[in-house]
């Protein structure tokens, strides 16, 4: 038997694997290509906005990458969202410090952590992919960079956040409430007209977060992972968690396994059951996309939604839950 035939047999016996009619094989060379689906754009949470931006960008024509970026943008500047860009909630110490990631389709990718004074992190980490030879910048470095680069540094403390963040200095309690303190990071996927994958995810973090914690939502692999020969995955909630299991690689991998998106995002979710016994206590979303347009999510909690948008209509979708 060829080595190919070989691999197919036993995907579809020998190792388990449920091959759904039509859709993945075992093998990323073995994929079978479908009818291309028509450019889609799904979003963590009910981000319409950003998710008709990239999507409108998309039918227009543009990159997965471009409307990628630009979709989480809009969350990025969008002062009503605590837990992204500018008005992001701050750190125990008052420091609000931006995280954000971006992948590309070729599977480049760039990130930066703990950046502050940067309203639109998510292109200060397109801008290390392109502009660097490395992946990640942090800190001080990452804030030169994106100075060096032409952003230009602005206070992104509101009063509201500051105001929020000094009742909160009057007990200091922490601890995360499930789908309400910290429900609001973008994790983007978008498939263009030529079929192409790419990927964002941007966050301000947990609020009252240690200084110097960074989450899952830089991390390529956790909050996100591109391949494009597969598909794509991100995740929202509590970042330690995610990055534990490495979600978004695992659930990417699982598709190329021959899992559709929804199994992958299933069997990414009982792993963290697995390994957290607090798992009750925190929230943790995963949306997944796959090359032929099939999305799949999957979360801890009832509560999370993600928003869809194709054919010129955004979509809002209770995604299901472990509990
Ligand atoms: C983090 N995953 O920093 C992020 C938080 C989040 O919606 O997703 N909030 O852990």
């Amino acid at each position: 038997m060829k080595r190919r035939n070989f691999i197919k047999a036993a995907g579809i016996s020998g190792a388990g694997v449920t091959l759904l009619p039509g859709t993945y094989n075992l093998h990323a060379s073995t994929f079978k290509k479908q009818d291309k689906p028509s450019p889609i754009c799904i979003a963590t949470w009910n981000f319409h906005e950003a998710s008709k931006t990239a999507g409108e960008l998309l039918y227009k024509g543009a990159s997965a990458l471009d409307a990628a970026e630009q979709g989480v943008r809009v969350e990025e500047a969008n002062l009503n969202n605590t837990t992204v860009g500018n008005g992001g909630a701050p750190d125990r110490d008052g420091n609000v410090t931006l995280d954000a990631c971006i992948m590309s389709p070729e599977g480049e990718c760039g990130s930066v952590v703990y950046l502050k004074e940067i309203e639109h992190p998510v292109s200060v980490a397109r801008k290390v992919m392109e502009e660097t030879p490395h992946v990640m910048l942090a800190g001080e470095g990452a804030f030169q960079f994106a100075i060096q680069q032409g952003f230009k540094p602005k206070n992104l403390l509101t009063k509201e956040s500051e105001e929020k963040w000094k009742k909160w200095l009057e007990k200091k309690e922490y601890k995360p409430i499930i789908n309400i303190e910290n429900h609001d990071t973008i994790g983007m996927l978008c498939l263009d007209e030529k079929g192409d994958i790419a990927g964002a995810c941007t966050t301000s973090g947990l609020a009252y977060k240690m200084n110097g914690r960074v989450g899952d939502s830089p991390i390529i692999g956790s909050g996100l992972y591109i391949d494009n020969e597969i598909g794509g995955a991100v995740a929202t909630g509590m970042g330690e968690a995610i990055m534990k299991s490495v979600s978004s690689f695992l659930i990417v991998e699982l598709m190329r396994q021959g899992k559709s998106p929804q199994e992958a995002c299933e069997i990414a979710i009982q792993r963290i059951v697995k390994q957290n016994s607090n798992y009750k206590d925190f929230q943790v979303a995963l949306l997944a996309l796959g090359k032929n347009g099939e999305v799949g999510s999957y979360c801890l909690h009832k509560g999370f939604t993600f928003v869809k948008y194709q054919d010129n209509k955004n979509t809002n979708t209770p995604s299901q839950s472990y509990l």
